[in-house]
């Protein structure tokens, strides 16, 4: 006995919430239902928009496709889905087969990217290895590159992920860089992207002694045929967010290809519900243990969604208040 339902999932979203210079109000996507014999899982299909190719009608049109014929065969044959859909349903089926061990990695970088008086508290706060996520590139590149300095300064044993989302020219980069007590730099675990383009990331890299991690340049790339990992080299890390890359499978190649590069692996949100989050806690916690992962998004929303994250305040969404769209 096999049954499947997708439900199309609407959150409201913190106030602040931007994303690629639009303002996100409310967080939209699927999540998935399967049921077979007495075991029963879910899993969501969260396309985000601006990163996505994908939009939301589209993956929908994918997931019921793959729903009929999963309903027919107990399979998903998802060489063909987009990264979202094929992402979210190879999750629910890892899930419907016990395949994603319980245990989960709920400790994140925390993400920064409001005021110091606000950050440097709560980067105090860390435990274990200190390590946060600063958004770099909003501001004057002068004013991150003293910002830097004054949480490294502020916090001695503190290592520091930041991200600039492809924002700087490269005299802007080298500028952030000028500012940068040389001392501090080894401090700076990675930059993800700091310039439009990845070869000048690379050359900023090695003029400034900071090390580069691949995030958009790794979403294009695993979209080419033949892609590779050993030629994104150069750098030190690669973010992987699955539904930006694809199925778990995929998804657990790339992790393997990394370690075999030297290269470190860290699992990140695209702004999933705590459905999925919590999934790619467990993920993130089965695939790379010794990696703190870049998860700490929740807090982006104004309410969860059926699963709760631990330790979380926010109310708690049930499922039942979605819009259940398909059964079969
Ligand atoms: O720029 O890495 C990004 C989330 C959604 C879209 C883009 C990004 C992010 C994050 C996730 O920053 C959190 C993290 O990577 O720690
Ligand atoms: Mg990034």
């Amino acid at each position: 006995m096999r049954k499947a339902q997708l439900y199309r999932y609407r959150l409201p979203m913190d106030s602040g919430v931007v994303l690629r210079d639009k303002k996100l109000t409310e967080r939209e996507g699927w999540v998935v239902e399967l049921i077979e014999n007495d075991r029963r899982a879910l899993s969501e299909i969260s396309p985000l928009p601006g990163w996505s190719e994908e939009t939301l009608d589209e993956a929908y049109l994918e997931a019921r496709r793959y729903l009929h014929a999963w309903i027919d065969t107990g399979r998903f044959e998802l060489h063909m889905a987009s990264p979202s859909v094929a992402f979210g349903l190879s999750m629910a089926e890892l899930e419907l087969h016990g395949e994603l061990p319980e245990e989960g990695n709920f400790i994140s970088a925390p993400l920064c990217t409001g005021d110091p008086d606000e950050l440097l508290p709560r980067l105090a706060k860390l435990q274990g290895e200190k390590v946060a996520k600063v958004k770099v590139g909003l501001y004057e590149p002068v004013r991150d590159g003293m910002l830097v300095n004054l949480f490294l300064e502020s916090i001695p044993d503190l290592k520091l992920r930041l991200d600039a989302n492809r924002t700087w020219t490269t005299e802007q980069a080298d500028k952030f860089a000028q500012y940068v007590k040389p001392a501090y730099r080894q401090r700076i675990s990675f930059i993800e992207e700091p310039c439009a383009k990845p070869g000048q990331s690379l050359t900023f890299g090695i003029n400034n002694g900071i090390a580069i991690g691949w995030d958009e340049t790794l979403q294009e790339a695993v979209r080419e045929p033949n892609f590779d990992l050993s030629q994104l080299t150069g750098a030190k890390a690669i973010v992987i967010k699955p539904s930006l890359i694809g199925s778990v499978t995929k998804c657990q190649y790339l992790v393997e290809q990394a370690k075999a590069l030297n290269l470190k692996a860290v699992i990140s949100s695209t702004l999933e519900t705590s459905i999925g989050l919590t999934q790619l806690a467990r993920f993130a916690r089965w695939l790379t243990p010794l990696d703190v992962p870049g998860l700490d998004t929740l807090d982006l929303f104004q309410q969860q969604l059926h699963t709760p994250w631990p330790g979380s305040e926010l109310p708690i969404a049930t499922l039942d208040s979605q819009e259940l769209v398909l059964s079969l």
